[in-house]
């Protein structure tokens, strides 16, 4: 495995010393925001972990390997270059033997820092069941590998450019804890909440440290999904977002895209519809997870 996975010194040194450590995910940077916010984003959100005494760890993929711990340089590489692949756990051999530039989802960066012996992960939103999932079969791999790798992700919750009630039963089936943090009703990513209630709500990073490890100790697989929602200076009022979700579903309809092209373009479009003040949430969204994931890798 050596051969294709490469460890920042720092990281490895903080994972080997029981240091807390926490990873970021590149499809955000590549594929999930506008240009040149994107990788001044990025590199934000690393300041703010190192701020807090954590050491960050950026995943992506270049020159055939996997890297936990990407140098700004390969951040600006991923944020700026055209041909770079969005990498989820089927794509992954495939961009390590073609030696192709790599971004990394939530499901692919989960794989990374659980290579590397990271626990814990911030990223904006997960991918879920996609709306009209019942004809088109689109459900993230994301879903998946929460159910199979232990890490606990940090979100705000799911775009509402998803079908959220299917996501939380398909998580349920699957067997993912979807905790809500200081909320009883699942985050709609730019909006503080849906009506979809949860059952298990924890108020502190403590608290989702100790359901970890009785995860772990149980032998458990899976992960952890924490629900963190926007800060309400932030947020964009539900009504709102869905009429702009409304015309992005129906130009994804006109122009026929499918498969992993779909999260991309709702995202941009949404951002478009908008004018841009989407931006300054999903950024704000973003750093909100980044410090909880912080207290939570302090905290275990
Ligand atoms: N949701 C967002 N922003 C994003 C993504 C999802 O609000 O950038 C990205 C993440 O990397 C996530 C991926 O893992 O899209 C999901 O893609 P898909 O639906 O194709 O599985
Ligand atoms: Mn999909």
């Amino acid at each position: 495995m050596k051969d294709y996975l490469n460890i920042r010194d720092d990281v490895a040194e903080a994972v080997r010393e029981g240091q807390p450590v926490i990873a970021l995910e590149s499809t955000i940077i590549a594929h999930g925001l506008p240009r040149p916010q994107n990788v001044e984003v990025a590199l934000r959100a690393e300041e703010e972990a190192r701020k807090l005494g954590v050491v960050p760890a950026t995943v992506g993929i270049l020159e055939g390997k996997i890297l936990v711990g990407l140098s700004p340089e390969q951040i600006e590489v991923l944020g700026t270059e055209d041909d770079v692949l969005k990498v989820s756990r089927r794509d992954l051999a495939y961009a390590l033997a073609t030696r192709r530039k790599g971004a990394t989802t939530v499901c692919a960066t989960m794989l990374g820092a659980h290579l590397a012996g990271i626990e814990v992960f911030a990223t904006g939103g997960i991918g879920g069941v996609h709306r009209g999932a019942a004809e088109s079969f689109d459900i993230s791999a994301d879903l998946l590998e929460l159910s199979r790798t232990p890490l606990i992700v940090v979100s705000a919750g799911a775009k509402a450019i998803l079908d959220l009630p299917k996501t939380l039963e398909f998580l349920e089936t699957l067997g993912v804890p979807v905790l809500g943090y200081g909320t009883s009703l699942f985050p709609a990513f730019y909006s503080t909440g849906s009506e979809l209630p949860l059952d298990l709500v924890v108020d502190s990073p403590e608290e989702v440290a100790v359901l970890y490890r009785v995860q772990r100790s149980l032998g458990f697989e899976q992960g952890l999904l924490v629900a963190n929602p926007v800060p309400r200076r932030y947020e964009i009022p539900r009504e709102t977002m869905e009429a702009y979700l409304q015309a992005a579903l129906k130009e994804l309809d006109r122009a026929g895209v499918t498969g992993k092209d779909v999260t991309p373009f709702l995202l941009a479009k949404v951002l478009e519809l908008s004018g841009g003040k989407s931006l300054k949430t999903n950024i704000e969204l973003l750093l909100n997870n980044v410090r909880l994931a912080c207290g939570i890798a302090r905290s275990l």
